[in-house]
């Protein structure tokens, strides 16, 4: 889900052609609450600074690294195009993992899971306590900056428990499909919560939206 775009219009010389191309540029998307709207769990000052600057500043380095990506292109530069990766990976990771995070929440909280994803979290941990306790433990545990996910495996038909490092975005590189995420920068809780990790990860259960979550596994074809 990658919020709303726009379309710009670059010129583009080929062969001394004037060639037009549209290069689609991604914006920040709007939260779908007001920053204190997740409070007691997430503060307004954590939500403000994390949306409206580091959400912000990816989408930004996204849209300068597939600028310098479509240059690169055209110029047959090769060396450059493979110089891209790193930020293209951390930035559109950013961009990615942050526009789930934003939907994976809401205020108070959706209730416990129901339906197809509720039998599906019955079916793959054993309760949807243990599923907590699992997904708790994986990203309490990322080592430095990172996220802990619950993803849904297309292959096996199952659910799963996956950490990732940085902004590695999960699907692009581990090939789950991102259900529910929970970021643990430090910038998502230290303001709040300083030091200690499991307070905020515990907490953050109180403001999940199973609704979303299920929604994401219903398009993935999970049953
Ligand atoms: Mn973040």
């Amino acid at each position: 889900m990658l919020g709303a775009r726009s379309i710009v219009q670059t010129g583009l010389r080929i062969t001394g052609v004037q060639a037009s191309s549209y290069r689609l540029k991604h914006t920040l998307p709007d939260l779908p609450y007001d920053y204190n709207a997740l409070e007691p769990v997430i503060s307004a000052e954590i939500m403000q600074l994390h949306h409206s600057k580091h959400h912000a500043t990816y989408v930004n380095n996204l849209n300068v690294a597939e600028e310098k990506l479509q240059e690169a292109v055209a110029k047959n530069d090769v060396s450059s195009v493979i110089g891209l990766h790193g930020a293209l990976k951390f930035n559109g990771g950013g961009h990615l993992n942050h526009s789930i995070f934003w939907q994976n929440l809401c205020p108070g909280g959706s209730g416990d899971p129901d339906g197809v994803l509720a039998d599906a979290i019955k079916r793959d941990f054993g309760s949807f306590q243990a599923m907590k306790e699992k997904l708790s433990a994986s990203t309490v545990a990322v080592q430095g900056s990172g996220w802990g996910w619950l993803g849904y495996n297309k292959a096996s038909g199952k659910l799963q428990i996956a950490a990732c490092p940085n902004q590695d975005p999960l699907e692009a590189t581990t090939g789950l499909v991102p259900l529910f995420g929970i970021d643990v920068w430090e910038h998502a809780y230290y303001l709040q919560y300083k030091n200690v990790r499991p307070d905020y990860v515990k907490a953050i259960f109180e403001v999940a939206n199973w609704n979303d979550v299920a929604a994401r596994f219903a398009a993935a074809g999970g049953k």
